[in-house]
């Protein structure tokens, strides 16, 4: 078992700081990092700095050290905390949730691939073949969403632009028996791998990014490389996928690095493709003809009001916004599929509930951080939303959980006062008010509406609210333009956002030409992405909703789903912004904690009792310190037996008893106890050692 650590690491969880401050929060926290320790707790969450340099602490030995442990017994860890997620759960017999949140490039995406391989390894130890596969599937599917849903953005070399929510089911006995994968708004357009020259032949590629519209701007820095590809190919495989799934997948990334490269030019009246010959490649890529691809790429069917049905030519700028749009589309509909068919291969099959037990979750958050760019676009703000919600949901949780708790054991409760956010929700997600209403309203108006004129209405409906600026209103601010920006006072930071493209972006438009096109394609796994163009021109009457609108109904419906689910939470923190392992930014970091919310979270934990631990669980480690409990008490209850340990540190005062657990409000009696303990364990030791060669 590894060690407790020593004091020289400083304090292993907030609560045990003397005062609760920002300065000695922030002391402790560089401090920890300084020597190496990145995880501290405040109570069951556990706050984590990215170290930025590869760690000792994830093998087999750490994994056997936590496995089983309770939360204060080893060194703050990631892997304490899904141990008891997992206990939780299986005890319990409860849906549990770990909820990892923090700015981009703070290391959530890590986190969340270390929890999943603690929990994969921990579990059925029999390694039956079928669970075996279940948890190969999750473990491999992290490699293949990221290499489809990952970017190098400027904040992080490897940004998730997707957000996965991943719950494990699990039977009675602990063991995994399938799971679901969600995935949230992908950041669309991006990604070419080194593939290997035969297949990039066949694909009608070439071996250089540089040569492709979509990709000539990561080409420079593109670190996805031949291995990489490998990996990614090895695990599509491994999951399940056949080869022709595979080939397809493959050619529908082919077909949109083509696209990219098709131009349009007016000739006359009529508009003409120039680039026949990746049409061709792209037609048998595929499985459709080459004069389809050409109709919908320069006309859209478009029913009239009699009901009769014409062909309309684009204008130059349409074909490209067209282009433009399907190439996303495919590589969205691709990403969709990818994630269905996992989903498909790992759901739980023949579940019965009378011969299994309950089936119960545990589920693993990984979303994109709150993001400041120097530009700030619509995805931009859909992110910050969702790091809103999510934001909304720790402090409701963690006050709510505390509240249960107490309740649970018998203890009175009183009320904190927490800062709320929900201020900023309202702002963006109100009906008719907020922010993304009044996008969508204009998205719905009839006519040419701008992105400044919605802008226009924006800064109209919203100037009164506190968390809202335009240039309009703040005529000074030469940051921002008055036709283009408007700002958000996020709870972590203020954002400037440009809403060029917002209305473009928000209505998501994509030709019914194209949907029908690739449902008509001859292979059958294309087919399966464009299930909707099945549909006839006559058939599509209702308005799709707004990809605002989507994207906000999937992350209530992810919230709700977290609500009710026992959480716990990592928190991370990105110690500087050159991605180095010894800076420690002193700014930066405190902003983090500050909006985070860290130190109020350490406040509540503190305002009634900084530290609980089960009756048995305490006696365990504590009876040495006690003459009536050292070796073994003879009193009528573990309770009893506490207590005993407690009067004789003359700690009466600081603890209160719950049914199961006790409760101290004060650290430093645990700082005591922990002294005491340390003090004394070499001396047992000898002692024991002096029994045992009979010296005694
Ligand atoms: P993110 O998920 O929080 O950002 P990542 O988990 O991708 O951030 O972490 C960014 C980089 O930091 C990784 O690629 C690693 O190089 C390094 N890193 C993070 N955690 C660790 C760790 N525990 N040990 C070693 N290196 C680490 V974003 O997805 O951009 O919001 O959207
Ligand atoms: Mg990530």
């Amino acid at each position: 078992m590894a060690e407790l650590e020593g004091l020289e690491f400083g304090k292993s969880d907030f609560v045990l700081l003397d005062e609760v401050t920002m300065e000695q929060f922030m002391e402790n926290l560089k401090l920890r990092f300084g020597k190496g320790r990145i995880y501290t707790y405040i109570g069951e969450v556990v706050v984590s700095v990215n170290p930025y340099r590869q760690m000792d602490i994830y093998g087999k030995d750490s994994i056997e050290a936590y496995r089983g442990r309770e939360l204060h017994e080893n060194p703050p860890h990631l892997y304490a905390v899904s141990d008891a997620a997992y206990k939780d759960m299986k005890r319990r017999a409860k849906d549990t949730c770990i909820v990892i949140s923090g700015e981009s490039g703070a290391g959530k995406t890590e986190a969340s691939k270390y929890i999943m391989q603690y929990i994969a390894a921990i579990t059925d130890p029999s390694q039956r073949t079928e669970v075996e596969s279940v948890k190969n599937v999750l473990l491999k599917s992290n490699c293949v969403l990221e290499a489809f849903g990952n970017a190098k953005t400027n904040r992080n070399d490897n940004s998730s632009r997707f957000g996965k929510y991943m719950d494990i089911n699990f039977n009675f006995n602990g063991d995994p028996t399938g799971g679901h994968i969600n995935n949230y708004l992908l950041e669309k357009v991006r990604l070419l791998y080194g593939g290997s020259n035969v297949m990039l032949e066949s694909l009608h590629l070439q071996n250089n990014p540089a040569l492709y519209v979509y990709t000539r701007e990561g080409a420079a820095t593109s670190y996805k490389d031949r291995s990489n590809h490998k990996a990614v190919m090895s695990a599509l495989e491994v999951i399940g996928f056949s080869t022709e799934e595979i080939n397809s997948v493959y050619q529908v990334l082919a077909s949109i690095l083509l696209l990219g490269n098709i131009e349009f030019e007016r000739n006359g009246e009529s508009v003409q493709i120039i680039g026949l010959e990746a049409v061709t490649h792209i037609a048998e890529l595929t499985a459709t003809d080459p004069e389809s691809i050409c109709k919908s790429l320069l006309y859209r069917t478009v029913a009239t009001g009699g009901g009769d049905v014409i062909k309309k030519g684009h204008t130059k700028e349409d074909a490209w916004f067209g282009r433009d749009a399907f190439a996303k589309a495919l590589y969205e509909r691709l990403f969709g599929w990818i994630v269905s068919r996992i989903n498909s291969i790992i759901e739980v099959k023949d579940y019965n509930p009378l011969l299994h037990g309950k089936n119960t979750v545990i589920g693993v958050l990984d979303i994109y951080g709150f993001e400041i760019f120097d530009n700030n676009s619509f995805e931009q703000f859909c992110i910050n939303y969702c790091n809103e919600k999510l934001q909304q949901l720790f402090i409701e949780l963690i006050l709510l959980q505390e509240q249960r708790e107490y309740q649970r054991e018998g203890i009175t409760w009183q009320h904190i006062d927490y800062f709320n956010n929900n201020i900023i929700v309202d702002l963006m997600e109100q009906p008719h008010k907020g922010i993304i209403s009044i996008l969508d309203e204009a998205c719905l108006t009839v006519g040419r509406v701008t992105d400044t004129v919605c802008l226009e209405s924006m800064n109209t409906k919203l100037s009164q609210h506190p968390h809202y600026t335009s240039r309009k209103l703040n005529p000074t601010d030469k940051s921002m333009d008055f036709q283009k920006h408007f700002r958000v006072r996020h709870y972590a930071g203020d954002v400037t956002y440009s809403v060029e493209g917002f209305l473009d972006k928000n209505k998501d438009l994509l030709f019914q030409d194209f949907k029908r096109l690739m449902y008509n394609s001859a292979n059958p796994v294309l087919k399966d992405m464009w299930p909707d163009g099945k549909l006839s021109i006559t058939e599509v009457t209702k308005r799709p909703l707004t990809a605002a609108s989507l994207f906000k109904n999937s992350i209530v419906a992810l919230v709700d789903k977290l609500g009710c689910k026992e959480p716990y939470y990592v928190r991370c923190i990105k110690p500087n912004e050159m991605k180095s392992s010894v800076l420690f930014d002193d700014a930066r970091c405190q902003h983090q904690v500050a909006y985070l919310g860290l130190l109020e979270n350490v406040m509540v934990r503190r305002a009634g009792f900084a530290y609980r631990q089960p009756y048995a669980r305490f006696l365990q480690r504590y009876k040495m310190t006690c003459e009536y409990t050292w070796p073994n008490h003879l009193m009528a209850s573990d309770r009893d037996a506490v207590e005993a340990i407690v009067n004789q540190h003359g700690f009466q005062d600081d603890v209160a008893y719950g049914l199961t657990k006790l409760f101290v409000r004060a650290p430093q009696c645990l700082f005591t106890l922990e002294q005491e303990r340390a003090d004394l364990i070499p001396i047992l030791v000898l002692f024991l050692q002096k029994v045992w060669r009979g010296a005694l």
